[in-house]
């Protein structure tokens, strides 16, 4: 109770009081703007006015958020289908800014914000900072990339937003970031969990003990990332890690929080989303507790509504603990990234969970399917601690091997290298060799 307390009082801000709102208010809030928001597609957007009509749908259908797995889902293919601007729900001077996400083959999907889904973002990336542990006044080292990425900017105009201090350093150059870490004591600093790894490392090469730093915490995510990674970080660094989830098509960082009082799953800022967990296969809701496909509507946005957006991602809903909202448990996986192994299904975290139980490896890894013959095969590829002796870099593939078949049932190989380069944005834990089909 006195870490909600303290909470609110070191917080500060109006908006503080929804994350405590009864369900409810939380209810009647999602009720009106749900209705809003697919009137406002309806009217705006070709897509949803056609694919409503198809499913037989209109706006006036929905009175209760039940209604909502009436309406059609959305996926990243109605997106590219209406490559660049077609979603946008605004005419393009009311669009501020646009961001972009990758995606790993063909055209990117573009999303767009009015100046007032701007204000929201930052409000809602403030909210977030503030549930992770991070103060008015703090610095705080941004360096998730800047750019078409929503990372970067997204984080970056929270901070703003919280009353703390940007340290816009972007990704990369690690030298750098350490040398800023050394030099403009930063309270806090946000990246991918992976790339934070990379920052510890090269302080230890420099002789920097990462724990004595001015950093208290730390907030990561846009990436899936274990309990195991956050007791490392935490350990090597002293400080709290908490998880932040968003994704571009949504609106970017910033969806769902991981409190620090609690640090048991990511609040999810039902405000402004409504979750829904659905089977992957099928498009069956399934009831709260259960694990599958989380799919999200914007309730409060302006230029890129999204109406039940297939995230792709694996997760499950909890009920509120720190907040009234509900929670997001930390995400399993993307389901693209599940590996289907001769008939067994796994994905990368649960190999980084086996990893980080092992004081010899760190959890900088990755797994690699190839295919032999007729045969897929599996290589878990993973760092040594340094300086390492090849004797116990062999005891610890042998270890990793005998655990994986144990507990998830496959046979890998194991390569327990002396390095291994995952990048510095968000890092590819699957690399599928297998000739396309
Ligand atoms: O990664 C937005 C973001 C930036 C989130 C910075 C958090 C911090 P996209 O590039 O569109 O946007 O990628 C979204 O990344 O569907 C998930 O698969 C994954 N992802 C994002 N956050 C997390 C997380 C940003 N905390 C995709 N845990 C999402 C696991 C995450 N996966």
């Amino acid at each position: 109770m006195t870490a909600l307390i303290t909470n609110r009082v070191a917080g500060g801000g109006p908006e503080l009081d929804i994350e405590y709102a009864s369900r409810d208010e939380i209810t009647a809030l999602q009720i009106n703007r749900a209705k809003a928001t697919l009137r406002h597609v309806y009217y705006n957007v070709p897509h949803y006015r056609k694919a409503f009509t198809d499913l037989g749908v209109h706006p006036d259908d929905f009175r209760e958020m039940a209604d909502l797995a009436k309406f059609p889902m959305t996926e990243k293919e109605d997106l590219r289908q209406n490559y660049p601007f077609g979603m946008f729900a605004v005419p393009q001077e009311q669009i501020a800014r646009v961001h972009a996400s990758s995606g790993t083959t063909g055209r990117p999907t573009v999303v767009g914000y009015t100046h007032k889904d701007i204000e929201t973002w930052s409000e809602l990336v403030a909210r977030s900072l503030r549930a992770g542990g991070m103060r008015p006044g703090d610095k705080i080292q941004v360096a998730f990339g800047y750019g078409l990425f929503t990372g970067g900017l997204g984080v970056h105009y929270g901070v703003e937003k919280l009353g703390a201090t940007a340290i816009p350093t972007s990704g990369g150059m690690t030298e750098r970031q350490v040398q800023i870490i050394q030099d403009f004591e930063p309270d806090g600093i946000m990246c991918t969990p992976s790339y934070m790894l990379n920052i510890v490392d090269r302080m230890m090469k420099e002789g920097i003990d990462p724990s004595g730093t001015s950093i208290r915490a730390g907030i990561f995510g846009a990436e899936p990332w274990t309990a195991g990674m956050r007791d490392e970080l935490e350990n090597v660094m002293g400080i709290t890690a908490t998880d932040i989830y968003g994704l571009s098509e949504v609106m970017g960082p910033g969806v769902a929080q991981e409190c620090v009082e609690t640090r048991d799953g990511l609040t999810i800022w039902e405000d402004h989303f409504y979750p829904e967990i659905v089977d992957p296969e099928t498009g069956e809701q399934l009831p709260d507790g259960q694990v599958g496909e989380l799919v999200i509507t914007s309730l409060t946005k302006e230029a890129f509504p999204v109406i039940r957006y297939r995230t792709h991602d694996l997760t499950r809903l909890l009920p509120g603990t720190a907040r009234s909202m509900r929670r997001i448990d930390k995400i399993l996986a993307r389901n693209d990234d599940m590996i289907i192994l001769r008939g067994v299904n796994c994905f990368p975290s649960q190999f980084e969970e086996i990893i980080t139980e092992h004081t010899d490896l760190r959890p900088r890894y990755q797994c690699v399917l190839d295919r032999k013959g007729r045969m897929d095969t599996l290589t878990i590829k993973v760092e040594a601690v340094d300086g390492l002796s090849d004797g116990h870099r062999d005891d610890a593939a042998a270890w990793l091997t005998r655990e994986i078949k144990n507990r998830i049932g496959i046979s890998t190989a194991v390569e327990v290298l002396r390095e291994l380069d995952t990048g510095e944005g968000k890092a590819k834990r699957l690399v599928d060799n297998r000739p396309k089909e």
